[in-house]
Order: C-alpha cells, then structure tokens, then sequence
C-alpha cells in the first residue's frame, strides 16, 4: 500500500522519507532545483546538464508507477554546469487519478525535502487567447483552482499572492522576451472542458486551462518554494478551436514543440 493512503501517515514524513531515499540512491546530498516536466516539456532533461542518476518512481517511497501513456515515471538527478543540483520529476500523478491530493502534491514536498528551493512546474494545456497557435509556450502569471480541493489539510491558511515568481517570470522574459502569459485555470479532468465551461474561464479572466499546476504550485508555496509555472499551449481549448480535442492531436502537438520548448526552458535553468 501506498504510505500516503494511510492517513495515520504524515505526508510531510513519507515525503522525508522519499528524499532521503534519492538522496542514498543518486548519491547527491542535497537537490537546488526542482521540474516536473509536463507533456512536450520532458527532452529539457537532457539539456540542462549531466543526468548522474536515473531512478524508478516506484522505488521511492510515496510514488507509484504513471497511469499516463507519454508520461515517463522516472526521477533523474541532474549535475548543472553551475555546480547546483537539478531533480527531475517525471512521474506526475494527476488528481484525476483518483488516488487523492495527497499523492498529487508528493512530488513537490518530495523536492522541498530534498532540498529545493526552486520548483519549475510544466505542463501541457489548452489555449483560450484565439490568436495563440499550437505549440507556443506560456508563461503563467498566476492560477484559478477550480479542482475544489487543497493539497493543504488542516487551517493552514497559505497566501498565494505572487505564487508564480515575480523574479522567475522576469528572468524567462529575458531569456524570450516575446514570451505569452497567462493566467492558468485549473480543471480535475480527465474529460476536457465543454465550451460552456472555457466560456466561463474566459469570463473570470483564465487564459489556459489544464489538470495539473495548480495544486502543486500551491504545496510548493506552502513549502516556501519560488515558483516558475510554463504552460505548453497544445491546443485551442473545446470551442475556442473549430474541431473537438483529441489526445493524439495532443500528444503530436507536444512531440513537434518538444525540441523548441525545451532548449528556452534549458536556457532558463542555466539562468537560475
Ligand atoms: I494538453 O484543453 C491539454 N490539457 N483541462 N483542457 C484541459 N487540460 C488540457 C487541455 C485542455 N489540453
């Protein structure tokens, strides 16, 4: 059984636990920064610097095996050129899993314990600006949870003012200085949004929706992290675009983008 399915269990020590797990496997003491890389973000890995070690998800405590086809479950440390290490999550569980919020955020706490105080979280999500086009990055300003749950248990009453990083955000704008921003909205999923519904996110003022980044900017905020969010925009979100979604267009869109999108994030991290 999953340790974080006991809630005799604090997820705050199956998350000690899971960092002192990689840190005896990959031999690095401590982590600096941390990705998980959504789809069409995943080739960053190889660009940012030298993988020391390549772990399997399931070996760690907490993690399990990703129910996701194109999402690779693996955790990879990274030695950078600046001497700071990189922890590479690319085992994601989504909170349409139904394995609760808990296992959604583990990813996250598991970083902050392993000592990271930079999280970069991508993913791959809908566009709702028209004039946006398949494949573009977008570099998200904040975030409208509309999952209604937490990943923080108990009156922890977190502010989330400035969630994604001021400093971060200014630091990819120099890298792209045409860099397209957004205000992500968060959806559980798994279904897409009806048209109806990305009508409504526009109205509230989102400019992307996605079933990801949300929650776990939250933990990571909540674990005192500085957060860099960077949406992949795969498709026109159901309506904003002329024909209905589909996961292969999805997935083909984030293979096509994939060696642009990761060079500008590798470029990002060596600015860090
Ligand atoms: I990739 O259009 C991707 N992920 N909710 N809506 C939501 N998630 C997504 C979408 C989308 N595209």
């Amino acid at each position: 059984m999953n340790p974080l399915d006991d809630l005799n269990n604090n997820p705050f020590d199956v998350a000690a636990l899971a960092a002192k797990a990689i840190a005896e496997k990959t031999g690095v003491a401590k982590h600096d920064i941390a990705l998980t890389l959504g789809s069409g973000w995943s080739k960053a890995a190889d660009l940012i610097g030298e993988t020391i070690a390549t772990l399997d998800a399931s070996e760690i405590p907490g993690f399990a095996k990703s129910a996701v086809e194109g999402h690779v479950s693996t955790i990879r440390s990274i030695a950078l050129p600046s001497g700071k290490h990189a922890l590479v999550l690319g085992a994601r569980t989504h909170l349409y899993e139904g394995h609760g919020v808990r296992r959604v955020v583990h990813g996250v706490r598991t970083a902050a314990a392993a000592g990271a105080s930079t999280m970069i979280l991508t993913n791959g999500a809908g566009g709702i600006k028209s004039h946006w086009s398949n494949g573009i990055p977008v570099l998200l300003t904040d975030h409208i949870n509309l999952t209604a749950t937490s990943p923080l248990e108990g009156a922890k009453f977190v502010d989330l003012t400035d969630l994604y990083s001021p400093r971060l955000r200014e630091l990819a704008k120099s890298v792209k200085p045409d860099l397209e921003e957004g205000i992500y909205a968060q959806f559980r999923g798994p279904h897409y949004e009806t048209p109806a519904e990305v009508q409504m996110v526009k109205a509230i003022g989102g400019h992307l929706v996605g079933m990801s980044t949300g929650l776990e900017a939250i933990a990571a905020r909540e674990a005192g992290m500085e957060i860099l969010g960077l949406s992949l925009m795969t498709n026109l979100a159901a309506g904003i675009q002329d024909h209905p979604l589909s996961h292969e267009e999805v997935l083909a869109a984030g293979k096509a983008a994939e060696p642009v999108i990761s060079a500008l994030l590798a470029e990002i991290v060596a600015k860090i």
